[in-house]
């Protein structure tokens, strides 16, 4: 089994709100296509979801009344997201929708109940089980964001996949942010020793590349191998499925 995310900066334009990457979409659904290994496959919120969870500071948990307008306005525009997503990615193969919220429950923000068996029943049918980054109801805090990292996490807890894939728009991991630096230089492996959240920003309401790299210790730390890769280059997931990839390799 392999678990993929498909990263918020590929299928969306981060800068513009609501604003979806089709052409990366149907890439991807061309690549699934390929893979006969079964797949779980994840995505992110990129400029659906942290736009209005970062207004109404969702992942600060319950303050005040009017956060459940943006709650609910959170949970529609991934809705929405996952739906132009779904359509695209049954053309090639078939995709089945899991929501996250309905679900998970968390406690202070960590995946404390996941009904797990939809997932499972997906997967018998040959079919791809599609979660995403969600706003989820919390035992401690009312409620936060789930981000896609930490669902990818749990369900290699549960589902022990060979290998996993965090799909993104950038080659890999780099020594600093390489869209904001020119000089910044890629890192092809690195082991979890080596492996530091400071080289990551924390620009989104889920930690950004930080938190992506605090999720991928935790996966590596399972003994299972995590590869990061531009998912919005034509070929990157059937080459990384084959071993010939081109990214950056965590391993322990
Ligand atoms: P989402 O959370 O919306 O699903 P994602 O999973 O695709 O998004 P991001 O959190 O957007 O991932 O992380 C990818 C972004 O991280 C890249 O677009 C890049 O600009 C930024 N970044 C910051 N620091 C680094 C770094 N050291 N190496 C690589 N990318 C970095
Ligand atoms: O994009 C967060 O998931 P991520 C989803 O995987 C929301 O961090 C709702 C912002």
């Amino acid at each position: 089994m392999i678990i993929i995310k498909a990263g918020g900066s590929a299928i969306t334009d981060k800068q513009k709100p609501y604003t979806p990457r089709t052409d990366v979409m149907e890439l991807i659904a061309e690549e699934l296509k390929e893979i006969k290994d079964s797949v779980i496959l994840v995505h992110g919120g990129g400029s659906f979801g942290h736009y209005p969870a970062k207004k109404y500071r969702l992942n600060e948990g319950y303050m005040f009344p009017e956060q459940i307008k943006g709650f609910s306005e959170t949970k529609e525009k991934m809705e929405e997201l996952n739906n132009i997503f779904i359509k695209i990615l049954n053309q090639k193969v078939n995709a089945v929708p899991v929501q996250s919220s309905a679900c998970i429950i968390t406690k202070n923000k960590e995946i404390f109940k996941f009904f797990s068996e939809p997932v499972s029943k997906i997967l018998n049918f040959g079919a791809i089980p599609v979660l995403y980054g969600d706003t989820v109801f919390d035992e401690r805090i009312g409620f936060c964001i789930l981000s896609g990292d930490r669902i990818i996490y749990e369900l290699s807890r549960i589902f022990r996949p060979g290998k996993v894939v965090f799909g993104t728009d950038v080659d890999g991991v780099y020594d600093k942010d390489p869209r904001k630096h020119k000089d910044a230089e890629i890192i092809r492996e690195i082991s979890l020793r080596e492996l530091s959240i400071e080289i990551g920003d924390t620009e989104d309401v889920t930690g950004g590349m930080g938190g992506k790299l605090e999720e991928i210790r935790r996966i590596v730390k399972l003994g299972i191998e995590v590869d990061l890769i531009n998912i919005t280059v034509k070929g990157r997931i059937t080459d990384c499925v084959k071993g010939d990839f081109k990214g950056t390799r965590i391993f322990s």
